[in-house]
């Protein structure tokens, strides 16, 4: 069977374009493929997080994993810290990879630019991304689109490590969807929705109240001409507004952009808040009937799970470079 991986970051608020870009496709991956789906920890603590929030996080994000119907029985859930594979690994992986290709990484150059402690984790973030998702033999990564250069890397690395070592790794190919991979900002829509940026309109997370979502879609900055059409680079606001209507009912951005012409803004804003608000309310009712405990047992037999596969793959790995009799 073929083998799926990908991971979340507790970090901030689960956000509709972390659901729409990526997690919502690890749903439909389940049925048809062995799946991993991680809550990456250790890459959350490449910027300073508070000790107690990061815990709590760490299981909102399991339990949204749950909540939006992955399977357990089906799929390994676990945390990237409980297995320790994943730290060594990246080490090794550091160890070939050069300093030229993480200095090209753009989001390691949008998230240092103008801080002055920057940490060097933050720097070799990407090989401990790639240590995750070689360790399982790989297949498929389905991510948004801000992740593909780092996909690349992982690619990079394994083939390298395959034509220096002999045959060890799977090269895994990315998953990236075509409509929804990259969701942008509700507030300033020429940067993508994210977790860490200050502004909390721009962003829909998964956990937000009705009333909160309708706000923040009817507050959505679109612009000032009044027909509806897709055009990210002319009419970004709309054209995402379009992308989430699209996403989430699975109907085409044309068709939508044909019949809202000429009804103005204000209708779509509408209609996208009730079907987001129905999208979310589903995820939540599950979420909201989820215990601590439940949770944390699908995070321990997980662990035991994935921590078997990743232990022989480094075991390969370390006997490889010459580090095993
Ligand atoms: N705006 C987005 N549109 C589509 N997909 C997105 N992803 C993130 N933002 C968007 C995808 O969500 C998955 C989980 O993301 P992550 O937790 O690994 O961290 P991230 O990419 O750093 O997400 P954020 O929310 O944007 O956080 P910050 O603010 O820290 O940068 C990934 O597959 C990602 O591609």
């Amino acid at each position: 069977m073929t083998r799926v991986f990908s991971g979340v970051q507790p970090t901030g608020d689960i956000h509709i374009g972390n659901y729409l870009g990526a997690m919502k496709h690890f749903v439909d991956l389940q049925d048809a493929h062995e799946c991993f789906f991680c809550v990456v920890d250790l890459h959350a603590l490449t910027i300073p997080q508070d000790p107690d929030v990061l815990r709590r996080k760490t299981i909102e994000v399991a339990g949204i994993y749950l909540a939006i119907g992955l399977n357990p029985t089906k799929t390994t859930l676990f945390v990237q810290s409980h297995v320790p594979a994943h730290s060594e690994l990246s080490w090794l992986l550091e160890c070939i990879t050069y300093f030229g290709e993480l200095s090209r990484m753009t989001q390691f150059k949008d998230k240092s630019a103008g801080k002055e402690n920057v940490s060097v984790g933050l720097f070799t973030y990407p090989d401990l991304m790639a240590a995750d998702i070689l360790l399982y033999d790989t297949n498929y990564v389905p991510v948004g689109a801000d992740q593909k250069q780092h996909l690349e890397l992982t690619r990079d690395i394994a083939q390298r490590f395959n034509n220096r070592f002999g045959e060890t790794f799977v090269v895994p190919e990315p998953l990236i969807s075509e409509v929804g991979a990259r969701i942008m900002s509700l507030s300033d829509p020429e940067k993508k929705m994210s977790k860490s940026a200050e502004d909390e309109v721009g962003r829909i997370n998964l956990l937000d109240t009705p009333e909160i979502v309708k706000k923040k879609i009817m507050r959505a900055v679109t612009d000032s001409e009044n027909s509806i059409y897709y055009d990210p680079d002319k009419k970004p606001g709309l054209s995402n507004l379009l992308t989430l209507m699209s996403v989430q009912t699975g109907r085409s951005i044309e068709e939508i952009a044909a019949d809202y012409d000429g009804k103005g803004y204000g209708l779509l804003k509408k209609d996208l808040a009730e079907v987001t608000v129905n999208t979310l309310k589903e995820i939540q009712d599950k979420y909201y009937g989820l215990s601590q405990d439940e949770i944390k047992r699908v995070l321990s037999d997980g662990a035991a799970r994935a921590e078997t596969i990743a232990t022989k793959t480094l075991q390969k790995v370390q006997q490889k470079m010459g580090l095993r009799y």
